[in-house]
């Protein structure tokens, strides 16, 4: 075996804590930031409810920003993996800036809190996508400097992309992502096993689902986990659908049986009715 620099080292260890056997349930919690605490129900409004939940659920890894992680930390840290998120942007700025992210974190702050990642949007077709991904660019190479592992939301949105489910602009949006660099991509989900392995296979590095607002049906979205991972995929970021759901830890198991042990969607809905105790 070659020997390798320390900055392959720390990527490589960082990055086998999340992806386990190279896959990974992955809970993003930045909604706060992005659409503000609507999104929680009044009784998950405390961050800490929330992370002692996805705790107990084994996720791989927990998304969040900074200030989150840092009134939590005593709930994950040693326990789950964390992935610092670096850009954000609020619900509440006008319509013409919905389409721009921008820092909220660094990746020196990531080292200094012990992360195992670093999280940055890019929304390719934007009209200010340049500064977007000029911003990823720079937070992606001070990621290999630190041996700190990047992981890019690829979100294709802006005036051209009608639908950004649509398989073209999804595998578009991915395959610049991998150019960037980044080592994870999260992107959406684009209607079928066979379009999403098109996505995997032209982005060379690990591709995860966004999970997206929650399906009532937990079955369908279930049913929409198993099909990425038939196409190769990674795993999953997912938020809300965990969150919301009436027991974000049996869900969180649920996720984990089909990305982990392969299971079917059926099967993992059975776990939906256990009783915890
Ligand atoms: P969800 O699974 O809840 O969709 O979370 C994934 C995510 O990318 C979050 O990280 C982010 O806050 C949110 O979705 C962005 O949603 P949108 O921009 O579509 O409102």
């Amino acid at each position: 075996m070659q020997r390798q620099v320390s900055s392959a080292v720390g990527k490589a260890a960082r990055l086998n804590r999340i992806l386990k056997n190279g896959k990974a349930v992955i809970f993003a919690f930045d909604h706060g930031f992005e659409h503000g605490p609507s999104d929680f129900q009044p009784d998950r409004v405390d961050a800490r409810t929330i992370i002692k939940m996805v705790v107990e659920a084994n996720v791989d890894a927990i998304m969040m920003n900074k200030g989150i992680a840092e009134a939590t930390w005593d709930l994950w840290a040693g326990k789950v993996p964390f992935i610092l998120k670096v850009t954000g942007k609020t619900s509440m700025r006008p319509p013409e800036l919905q389409l721009l992210q921008y820092k909220t974190g660094s990746v020196r702050d990531a080292v200094a809190m012990g992360a195992d990642g670093v999280a940055g949007t890019v929304y390719w077709g934007a009209p200010r996508e340049e500064e977007m991904a000029a911003a990823l660019s720079t937070i992606i190479s001070e990621c290999d400097f630190a041996g700190m592992p990047s992981m890019v939301l690829a979100y294709p949105r802006g005036p051209s992309i009608k639908n950004h489910n649509d398989p073209e602009v999804v595998r578009y949006a991915t395959r610049a992502t991998a150019e960037l660099g980044a080592d994870l991509i999260k992107t959406h989900y684009t209607g079928s096993t066979e379009s999403f392995r098109e996505v995997v296979r032209a982005s060379s590095v690990p591709v995860l689902m966004s999970g997206g607002t929650r399906e009532d049906v937990a079955l369908e979205f279930l049913e929409v986990v198993k099909s990425v991972m038939d196409a190769g995929a990674a795993g999953v970021v997912v938020g809300r659908n965990i969150f919301q759901s009436p027991d974000p830890v049996l869900f969180g198991k649920a996720l984990r049986s089909i990305v982990h042990e392969g299971a079917s969607p059926g099967k993992a809905a059975k776990i939906l009715a256990e009783k915890r105790g």
